[in-house]
């Protein structure tokens, strides 16, 4: 059996397929529609075809690194096979794909044993931390986890209001920072309420800010700061919320902002809204750093655990056929 096969079985056997076959459309049509239209024109893999698989990474926003490698370990591979066929030559690629995401093991979600799990967003104003918090307070609720909100942004008028909101919606306590106040002392009040409560989990919204902007960087280390004094290890995770639309600009923005945090993982939203879903790959082949979770919409329940095997075949859905 292929890989490509075996990876549709798999796929169909989960339970999410829908949602990431249409969170992935705009990517399928990028990558797996344009591969399949170079099975027309195939002769082997040579240079010709190696452009041409160059480009269409590209547009997907592997990345030119990235893309190089792949292409690069597509052509020793081939070279095994000199009349390999359309059919295996993609076999191969999506194989090497998987390949190169999961040389570096992603490390798992840490988890408090002794206490409420501290977990702080971040991220470039707009890129869906809000949005997340809500959403992961969705998800951690429906195992059956006590949440708290902290209401950190205290720089953007309305913000507090808005995961306040959230709250309200999902019947979570939300512990508010105060209006241009110092949003460390939400980070303080905010873990303080979860150890008398005993909550589980503390999600942490933080106010959208530059990645050039080193004063807010700083704010950001000393929220850091402020919970590991609170709450042994906290935040225990730190994960920056990218917007998936922003593709490889999203990628410097990572790369600063795990200079002045020790970033453990990535949340990539806005998914559902574009064609760039190489940046899967190009945030763990460049940066080491776990995508998590992605989001596939802007309702609580439309945020999914990243798995790899859905998102390769979601994005070369249609790539089986043709054994
Ligand atoms: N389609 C789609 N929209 C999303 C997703 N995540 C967030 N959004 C939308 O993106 C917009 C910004 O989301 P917020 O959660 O407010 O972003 P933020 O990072 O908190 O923004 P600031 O606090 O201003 O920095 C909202 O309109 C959200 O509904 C997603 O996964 N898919
Ligand atoms: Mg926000």
């Amino acid at each position: 059996m292929s890989f490509l096969s075996k990876l549709k079985e798999k796929f169909t056997k989960k339970e999410d397929k829908a949602v990431y076959l249409s969170g992935f459309q705009k990517s399928r049509q990028t990558f797996g529609d344009q591969l399949n239209q170079m099975k027309y024109t195939f002769h082997g893999v040579d240079d010709d075809f190696l452009e041409q698989l160059t480009i269409i990474l590209l547009e997907s926003d592997v990345g030119i690194e990235t893309a190089d490698e792949i292409c690069e370990r597509l052509r020793k591979k081939c070279e095994e096979y000199p009349s390999v066929t359309f059919h295996w030559a993609m076999n191969f690629l999506i194989e090497i794909m998987k390949q190169i995401y999961e040389e570096v093991p992603d490390a798992p979600i840490v988890y408090n044993e002794n206490g409420p799990t501290v977990i702080l967003l971040e991220g470039v104003n707009g890129s869906g931390k809000t949005t997340s918090a809500a959403k992961l307070a969705h998800m951690y609720k429906f195992y059956d986890k006590r949440v708290v909100f902290v209401a950190a942004d205290t720089f953007r008028a309305g913000a507090i209001e808005q995961l306040a909101k959230w709250g309200e919606r999902l019947n979570v306590p939300c512990i508010k920072g105060r209006e241009n106040g110092d949003p460390s002392a939400a980070i303080v009040d905010g873990c303080r309420f979860a150890k008398e409560k005993g909550a589980d989990i503390v999600l942490c919204d933080t106010a959208g800010r530059l990645q050039n902007k080193s004063m807010l960087m700083n704010e950001l280390s000393k929220m850091n700061r402020v919970a590991a004094k609170e709450i042994e290890g906290a935040p225990h995770n730190t994960w920056l919320v990218l917007d998936a639309t922003t593709g490889q600009n999203g990628l410097s923005q990572a790369e600063v902002f795990a200079q002045s945090t020790k970033l453990t993982g990535i949340i990539l939203t806005k998914m559902d809204g574009t064609a760039k879903g190489g940046i899967v790959l190009a945030i763990k082949n460049k940066l080491h750093v776990p995508v998590y979770f992605i989001g596939l919409g802007e309702q609580p329940q439309d945020l999914r655990p990243f798995d790899l095997d859905s998102y390769l075949y979601s994005i070369s859905e249609g790539l089986e056929y043709g054994e």
